[in-house]
């Protein structure tokens, strides 16, 4: 059967504070473990997109990093909507703060969905009061009130973003399921294999750079360094016998399979770069500034 030639199709960003839900929100959404999602505040560096298509939609969604740190502004001016998360947990105090009604303000040309995470906090009987209170203070086109981890509100959300999309042609060739290269999609797994294994604040201060990307027939040989902040961290991240490396090699490795769809062998090093996060050079040689 012939496809149809136009459908939903575009760009959806997801912003929002610290810790506030966005990553565990973008692999809700595209259905797929691609950006790492933990208890700790920072944890997406660099904006990461998953797409989900299906015969009828293309969506590209984009988790960013939180805006209490950055913004994008050349990002967010270019997509078709914007997923603004709010944690329900401190929903007055975050619908105050100038960071967010700044973004709110500078992005009104857009159509915002304002997103109340963490409402699996709550009664079902009192998600009707985010509604609320949201719509006292802000201008506002939809409120999804979601829980992403236990997927509730994730399927209206989903149809309410379709809903801002143009119908257009298709923007992405067929299996495609990120912007990114696969190079980039596997340091972030690995990051995520940090996060699952190690002390989240040894995990936040250790920087994934792939060193060595090749192919052999049709699979992947990755060699990465880890480098940590700190001489002490060095012993934590490869541990008994190197036990602890070998848990994140093992974990990493089954998720960048998953994720790029393909048989991938890694091989980890860890080095020290003493205070990485401070120093802007070690920032940019990562890639956490351009
Ligand atoms: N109970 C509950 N936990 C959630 C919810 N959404 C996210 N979490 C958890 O909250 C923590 C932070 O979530 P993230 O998805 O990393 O938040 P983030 O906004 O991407 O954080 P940064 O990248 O640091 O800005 C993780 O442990 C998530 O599993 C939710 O709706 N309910
Ligand atoms: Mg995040």
């Amino acid at each position: 059967m012939k496809k149809p030639d136009r459908i939903r199709s575009g760009y959806a960003a997801i912003a929002g504070a610290a810790n506030s839900g966005k990553s565990a929100l973008i692999n809700a959404l595209s259905c797929r473990n691609i950006s790492p999602s933990y208890n700790f505040k920072g944890i997406t560096r660099i904006p990461i997109s998953s797409i989900y298509m299906t015969e009828n939609e293309q969506v590209c969604f984009i988790d960013t990093p939180p805006l209490d740190y950055y913004e994008d502004e050349e990002l967010f001016s270019s997509v078709d909507v914007i997923c603004l998360t709010l944690n329900s947990t401190e929903l007055s105090t975050k619908l105050k703060s100038p960071v967010l009604r700044s973004f709110i303000n500078r992005n009104r040309q857009l159509p915002i969905i304002f997103v109340p995470t963490f409402i699996d906090y709550f009664p079902a009987e009192l998600h009707g009061a985010f509604t609320n209170q949201i719509s006292m203070s802000v201008n506002y086109q939809e409120i999804v009130p979601v829980c992403a981890p236990c997927g509730q509100g994730i399927k209206r959300l989903h149809s309410v973003i379709l809903k801002y999309l143009p119908e257009r042609g298709r923007l992405f060739p067929d299996g495609c399921t990120s912007l990114h290269s696969e190079r980039f999609l596997v340091s972030e797994q690995i990051r995520i294999s940090l996060f699952s294994v190690l002390p989240a604040d040894i995990a936040a201060s250790t920087a994934v750079q792939i060193e060595e990307f090749s192919i052999r027939d049709d699979k992947r040989y990755v060699r990465a360094n880890l480098h940590v902040a700190r001489h002490s961290n060095k012993g934590v991240v490869i541990g008994r016998k190197g036990a602890m490396l070998q848990n994140i090699a093992d974990i990493a490795s089954k998720g960048a399979s998953r994720i790029i769809e393909r048989p991938l062998y890694l091989d980890l090093w860890v080095k020290v770069r003493e205070s990485w996060p401070e120093n802007r050079d070690d920032l940019l040689e990562f890639g956490y500034l351009y």
